[in-house]
């Protein structure tokens, strides 16, 4: 009877209500999401997402685009679970949403869905990696696999992704598959040592402990570190060294931090992982456009460094492209009207993505559709606030630019000057002494943010590189020079040299320069930018790599010695009435380690007592004349 077969159908009260694998339907989607295992040479099988709209069909063929993450490639392909591919995808996927892309997310070996092992930054097969395998056949395999097997596909696919999603897209280009048409790496990690993520010219940037420990305890998300102390400058300066740091919470024993802390110099560990170097070895055929920001807070050195790497290939300049914004580390991919205190003429990063990205994907990747109106170089100029198309970066620099550089020194009475010590009109090169001299106190350093530190907060973390400076200007360990104000606009394009003749007391030391924008003490349609030092390009310096990058050195007490590096690209307009300053500290903190200023073999296992007081002078004679290299653009007569 009805009722007979009604109650057997019923479920039993202790049925476990948490069953096999479910996903509830998505009614009306105007996409379907797939997954996959995709084998590897190797038998490892990688975790693939692919999100193909409903309007790709055996008789409209579209696109791909690959991305391969170690961030969760489930995840990173679910902003929202929607019925909208629009709203399914990460805001940077919009465009492509619009275009009609087949849309792929992977996760690298080892991490989160994916089989095999996670190398934290695989090298490609070489002196370093005696394997079968890298990101450059991972990569390979995957595109192979997905353009036989995605029926919806068109057979030609863009590598796209920032920071470690735009290594991974170097890496591909290592050894591309015929079928990676187009390239573009954002804000890629490309040598961690000289200026990317772990260290900037050997000094060690302490996030990355945090970072290790997310990224290799679990093959998921690791946990946040239980640091009970609410501000970093504290809870770091406490630890002592990195390795006390590393020690309080048991981070000395993953792989990764012991291959950080047995490689504190240049050496073939890093040289051997240089994706610039590596990759300017290699034939360029995949059209390549380098993405970056100006205040890139992660890493600012790799995008500029492949560029360059790349462009003497580039014979007819239509393969390595350059796109610089006034956008922070990844910032390509979000909202780009403004970045801390500084407003921009729109949403920039939306403009390129939807006027220069789309169409220059949609040029390679789709049949018949037009070129694309790109420069070689697209570049926001900031203080001027416009987008530049150039035909090559630098506008300015030592040698082979359009412009040469024009040094700008550090003078008595903390002025800045055009005129070196010699060429003074007044011939007052000894007018109050032959240097400038501060105590460094290693027990006292200097913060890069203000206190409280919060360096895992994304409001303090995202938009630091334009930072007021103010916090530190009068500090009696920080020296700032600064200029008249400017009577004519300055442009800068290019990436300033410091030139910096020093002396210290101690047996190492840090070198931290700056150089900065100064608003007039009003400005009436921002008030709050009154006075406001911007940074255009600051950089930190190890003393004892003066000499070598590889084989560290003591410094002679007392003796002045040059100490020469880049600072990041700056492209920017100092407007009449700013002006301009440098600044120099001997430390960063906490975002570097603290130099202890007494030198030992490897800093991070420098003891208590090795952290010394320091005098630190900064000489500005003719003979010693230390200056900073702009790469001054001439004003047009
Ligand atoms: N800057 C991050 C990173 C890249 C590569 C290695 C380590 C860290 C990132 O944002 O992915």
């Amino acid at each position: 009877s009805l009722l007979l077969s009604g109650a057997q159908a019923q479920t039993p009260p202790m049925a476990p209500d948490i069953g096999t694998k479910f996903s509830a339907a998505v009614p009306d989607a105007d996409y379907v999401k797939r997954t996959a295992m995709i084998p590897m040479r190797d038998g490892v099988k990688l975790f693939t997402v692919i999100v193909v709209p409903n309007s790709a069909q055996a008789g409209r063929k579209a696109p791909m685009l690959l991305t391969r993450t170690p961030y969760n490639a489930f995840a990173r392909a679910q902003r929202n679970k929607s019925p909208s591919m629009l709203a399914t995808l990460p805001e940077g996927d919009e465009t492509f949403v619009r275009a009609g892309y087949i849309r792929v997310y992977q996760d690298v070996r080892g991490k989160h869905g994916s089989e095999g092992d996670y190398v934290m930054t695989r090298p490609l097969r070489g002196p370093l990696n005696g394997t079968r395998t890298d990101h450059a056949t991972d990569a390979w395999d995957t595109i192979e696999w997905l353009v036989k097997n995605v029926p919806e596909a068109n057979g030609r696919v863009g590598m796209l992704g920032s920071s470690y999603e735009g290594f991974t897209v170097l890496m591909a280009l290592a050894d591309p598959h015929p079928a990676l048409k187009a390239a573009v790496p954002m804000s890629p990690m490309v040598d961690g040592w000289r200026g990317d993520d772990w260290f900037h010219n050997g000094a060690f940037r302490m996030p990355s402990l945090a970072f290790v420990n997310a990224q290799t305890t679990v093959r998921g998300r690791g946990e946040p570190l239980a640091t009970g102390v609410y501000d970093d400058y504290d809870s770091m300066l406490r630890a002592g060294s990195a390795a006390g740091y590393a020690r309080q919470f048991g981070l000395d024993r993953l792989t990764y931090t012991k291959k950080l802390f047995e490689h504190p110099a240049y050496d073939s560990y890093w040289q051997h992982q240089a994706l610039d170097r590596l990759l300017g070895a290699r034939p360029l055929a995949v059209p390549t456009m380098m993405v970056t920001g100006q205040w890139d807070q992660e890493d600012s050195y790799g995008a500029f460094a492949v560029y360059a790497a790349l462009e003497p290939k580039d014979t007819a300049n239509d393969l390595n492209y350059l796109v610089v914004g006034p956008w922070r580390h990844s910032g390509v991919n979000y909202e780009g009207s403004s970045l801390g205190a500084l407003k921009f003429t729109g949403d920039t990063a939306l403009e390129f993505r939807r006027d220069v990205l789309q169409p220059f994907f949609d040029q390679h990747l789709k049949e018949g559709a037009p070129r694309a109106d790109m420069p070689p170089v697209l570049s926001y100029q900031t203080g001027s606030n416009r987008w530049q198309r150039l035909q090559h970066w630098p506008l300015a620099c030592a040698g082979g630019c359009p412009a040469p550089t024009q040094a700008v020194y550090l003078r008595d009475g903390f002025r800045l000057s055009f005129s070196a010590p010699a060429g003074d009109a007044q011939g007052d090169a000894q007018v109050g002494g032959d240097y400038d001299e501060y105590v460094a106190d290693p027990a006292k350093p200097v913060p890069f943010v203000p206190r409280p530190v919060r360096m895992g907060d994304p409001a303090v973390w995202r938009p630091w590189l334009v930072s007021d400076q103010r916090f530190v200007a009068d500090r009696p360990d920080v020296l700032s020079y600064v200029s008249e104000p400017l009577a004519a606009p300055l442009q800068l394009a290019g990436a300033p040299v410091v030139n910096l003749f020093a002396s210290t007391s101690g047996t190492d030391a840090d070198w931290v320069v700056k150089v900065i924008d100064v608003y007039p003490d009003e400005v009436p349609s921002q008030p709050e930018l009154g006075g406001y030092q911007l940074p255009l390009a600051m950089e930190i310096f190890r003393g004892r790599y003066r000499d070598s990058l590889e084989a560290p050195a003591a410094i002679v007490p007392g003796k002045p010695e040059r100490y020469r590096f880049a600072l990041p690209n700056v492209n920017h307009v100092i407007q009449p009435g700013h002006r301009l300053m440098v600044q120099i500290q001997s430390s960063w903190f906490p975002l570097y380690d603290r130099n202890p200023q007494r030198y030992v073999p490897n800093i991070f296992y420098a003891q208590p007592a090795d952290y010394v007081k320091a005098t630190q002078r900064i000489h500005r004679t003719p003979a010693l004349p230390s200056a900073i290299e702009l790469p001054v653009v001439p004003a047009a007569r």
